[in-house]
Formats: structure tokens, C-alpha cells, sequence
């Protein structure tokens, strides 16, 4: 913090000393890919964060400077409206914060502020680098108007309003990442449900560690990464009608399911074996075109299209809707009994989860990449009771349940199974033991010496 205060001085000179907030990054321990259906997830924080700090300006202009240098300085003017710059552009996420809360409590456009940024948290690595920003920058944004965050009710909405906040980058995801990023707890895994937000820690496992490796495979969000992030998304919407329209024919006619996490509560309150049944029904064969999906519907195919799919390209052979569905269906299975797993500190059967999540993740919902199934394969020979593609996918980082008294041996064969023949001049390898932190919040201001 302190070494951020004096960048930030040198880059902003005069005025007031600056203030500091921080976000952590996230892993995902289990539920991938569910959020956006309002089905549960079970992530936990980790101790890597982005730091801002920051002062207020009167003039309404937005300044941000990183001390990556890979990131350039950007500005931008506070307005009611704010529109997105181009994708993959950084001051995206700052604005989304921006537009946000501007959105909730009215704007002020003389509100302005200076920002540098400042992190050891790796980009791109499936570690939720984009939500810790987003969140920093509306807890600086937030401070900068002089609302504070109180207690446990203002986080859960924050985190609502910025899971929304963040479509305006052009993903399309559920909320896990904001919620854990705010209301994460040290030593703790979250589980989190959905609609209403509502977080249950669950201690973490005593004697044991989650080694988080990075596969170095980037999974940047911005172009080709984010339409293969969105896919699930929209195809999960054909599927919610697909499902939908089953639901109306055995059950009832007017019941409507706004996302399939509705089936196991509410209304319908399914056991996962209707669920399964139903789904069964919905979605009978593997692959299914979007002419049929349409005439299932009532639909035109054009219609069809503009409702969900958007500019998906259609696979010769029909999207595999029926091995997503099933994703959708044993992770949610899965998330529930690794909370159990968790509770009853059953390291073994938390493991096994895991490793099934990842081949879910991989061979139903298309979301491996062949160098995370490699780092998962050497993990599970080198040790590890549970290893899995964490986040997004496509790239980006595993999580690796370990021993502790084991967790050397394993690095070491993961180091010389997986990162032999990397660069040396890159530093060690990309791994480190993840140890859960609290949520987001404003850090104390270090003083300058003699003060
Ligand atoms: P990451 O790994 O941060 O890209 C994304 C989504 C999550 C969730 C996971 C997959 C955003 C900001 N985050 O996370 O909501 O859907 O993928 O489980 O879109």
C-alpha cells in the first residue's frame, strides 16, 4: 500500500494524500459456469489484489494510470451515460463501476478522480482480475462521493448491482466473481446461491492446500476469448426454453422458469432426479439444430436466433445442448455436496468433485484447453487429491487440492512436469499456495515517513 501511495503521489503531484482500497482475486473451488444460471458456486478469495489509490477531482474527469506499463493511461469524462471505449480496453471496467452506481444514486458529473492502480494479481489467468477491478474502482468511486459501505446488506447489493455492472464490457456472466471479491472470508470457501444473493461460508479444509497453477494459456476477455465465454450464456438461454416449454406441457401451462436454477427452488422445488427426468425430456437428443429449436418453440429460426444466439455460429451438427444441460445438472449436484464435503471435512470426497467437475467442464461444456488437461493430469500423479480448470476457462489457471505436508513435493513435480523448458529469465513457476483473504474493502492509509 505504501509503495502504491508514493507511485501515486509521483504521478498525481500535489493535492491531498490519496486514498487506498483493495480487491482480492478469486478461485473457484467448484460450480463452474452455473452462475449465470443462478445455480450455486463455491469460490474463496485469495491473497493477490489489485490496490488502488486514489483522490478526488472536482472537475469530473476520470484519470487512471497503472503501474503495469502494459496498461496505458486513460481518462475519461463522468456523464450519466457512459459509453464503452473499444473491446479490451482497460478503462471498460473502471467505467463500468461508473455507470453503475451512477445509475443506482444519480450522477454528479463534477465528480471526478485520479486513480493508480497497482496489482500482483495475474491477468487473464482465470483469477477474476476484471471483477477485482471493477469492484476497486466503485469502492474508490464510492469513497470519492462519501458513501460508505455498510455492513453485510450494502455488500450483497453492491455485489448485485456490479455483477450486472460489469455486461456493460461486453461478457455476459453470472455474479460469483463480484460477490466473493466483496464478501469473501479469510480461511473460508463462500457458497454462494443465487436470486436472492446469499453467501454461506464454509471453513476451509484443516491439513490441507489449494495450490493454484497457472497453465500460462492467456483467456483475455476482450475479442475472440469473451464470444467463447458468451456461448454458454446464450446457449443456456435456448436451453431455459427449451426446459421451459417441457415444464409447461407436464406440469402446467402458465408456469414460467426465468433460469434453471428456479427448478430447485420456489415454485417447482425439484429433486435433481425430476430434474433430471424433465431435462431428459426437454433436450432428447445430443445435438440440436437451431431449426429445431425454433419449430419446438413456435419460433422462425431468424426469431430464434435474435432472442439467444445472436451471432453464434451454428456447428454443422447442431449445438450439443444435451451434454451442456448435463453439465449444468451434476455441477449443481456437485456444488451442493462439496459444501457437505467441506463441512465434514472429507478431503478425499472433495477431491473427487473436483476431478469430476473438470471433466464436465471438459467434455460436456467444451470449456478445456489441452494444456489445463495436461496440468490437471501431472497434479493428480504429483499428488493432488482434486485438480480443476478454475473460471472461465479456455486458458488461464487450475486449482489443486494438496496435502499440506505433501504440497513441496507436489510443486516440485508439477515444476518439472508442466514448466520444464520455461524461459528462466520469467522467474519461477506460476504457482502458488492460495490462502483466503477477507473481501474487498478501503486499506489504511500508510503515513509518510515523519508524520
Ligand atoms: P472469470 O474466470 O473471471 O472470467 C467468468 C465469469 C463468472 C463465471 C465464470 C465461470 C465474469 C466477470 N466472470 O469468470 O461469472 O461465469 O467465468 O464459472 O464474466
Amino acid at each position: 500500500m505504501e509503495q502504491v501511495c508514493a507511485g501515486f503521489r509521483a504521478a498525481f503531484p500535489g493535492g491531498d494524500a490519496p486514498r487506498v482500497c483493495r480487491a482480492p482475486g478469486r478461485i473457484n473451488l467448484i460450480g463452474e459456469h452455473t452462475d449465470y444460471n443462478g445455480l450455486p458456486v463455491l469460490p474463496m478469495t485469495v491473497d493477490r489484489d489489485i490496490v488502488l489509490a486514489f483522490r478526488e477531482r472536482p472537475d469530473g474527469m476520470i484519470h487512471l494510470r497503472n503501474t503495469d506499463s502494459a496498461f496505458p493511461e486513460v481518462s475519461f469524462a463522468n456523464a450519466a451515460t457512459l459509453t464503452p471505449s473499444a473491446p479490451g480496453s482497460w478503462d471498460n471496467y473502471c467505467k463500468a463501476a461508473v455507470a453503475a452506481l451512477n445509475r443506482a444514486f444519480g450522477c454528479d458529473p463534477r465528480r471526478g478522480m485520479d486513480v493508480l492502480v497497482a496489482s500482483d494479481l495475474p491477468v487473464a489467468a482465470g483469477l477474476a482480475s476484471s471483477s477485482a477491478l471493477v469492484v476497486a474502482c466503485a469502492l474508490a468511486y464510492l469513497a470519492v462521493q462519501d458513501r460508505d459501505l455498510d455492513g453485510n446488506g450494502d455488500r450483497l447489493r453492491l455485489a448485485e448491482l456490479l455483477a450486472d455492472a460489469e455486461h456493460f464490457v461486453g461478457t455476459r456472466g453470472g455474479g460469483m466473481d463480484q460477490a466473493v471479491i466483496l464478501c469473501g472470508q479469510a480461511d473460508h470457501a463462500c457458497k454462494i446461491d443465487f436470486h436472492p444473493l446469499r453467501i454461506e461460508p464454509a471453513p476451509l479444509l484443516p491439513n490441507h492446500v489449494v495450490v493454484v497453477c497457472d497453465s500460462t494459456v492467456k483467456a483475455e476477455k476482450g475479442g475472440a476469448a469473451r464470444n467463447r465465454y458468451n456461448a454458454g450464456p446464450r446457449l443456456c438461454g435456448v436451453i431455459r426454453a427449451l426446459v421451459e416449454k417441457q415444464l409447461q406441457e407436464e406440469i402446467d401451462e402458465d408456469v414460467a422458469l426465468e433460469r434453471l436454477g428456479d427448478l430447485f427452488h420456489g415454485a417447482l422445488c425439484l429433486t435433481v432426479r425430476e430434474a433430471r427426468a424433465l431435462c431428459a425430456n426437454a433436450v432428447p437428443e445430443p445435438r440440436v439444430s437451431l431449426a429445431a429449436v425454433a419449430k419446438r418453440l413456435g419460433l422462425r429460426p431468424d426469431e430464434a436466433r435474435a432472442r439467444w444466439l445472436d451471432d453464434l455460429p451454428e456447428p454443422p451438427e447442431g449445438f450439443p445442448l444435451q451434454a451442456m444441460l448435463r453439465h449444468q445438472l451434476t455441477e449443481y449436484e456437485r456444488v451442493e455436496r462439496a459444501r457437505d464435503a467441506l463441512l465434514a471435512e472429507d478431503a478425499e470426497e472433495l477431491g473427487r468433485l473436483m476431478n469430476a467437475s473438470h471433466e464436465s467442464c471438459a467434455r460436456d461444456y467444451g470449456v478445456s484447453c489441452p494444456e489445463l488437461d495436461r496440468l490437471v493430469d501431472i497434479a493428480r500423479k504429483a499428488g493432488a487429491l482434486g485438480a480443476r480448470l478454475t473460471g472461465a476457462g479456455f486458458g488461464g489457471a487450475t486449482v489443486n487440492l494438496v496435502p499440506a505436508d505433501r504440497v513441496e513435493r507436489f510443486m516440485d513435480a508439477v515444476a518439472r512436469e508442466y514448466y520444464r523448458g520455461f524461459p528462466k529469465r520469467q522467474g519461477p513457476p506460476p504457482m502458488f499456495v492460495a490462502r483466503a483473504v477477507n473481501g474487498a474493502g478501503m486499506g489504511t492509509i500508510p503515513r509518510p515517513a515523519g508524520a
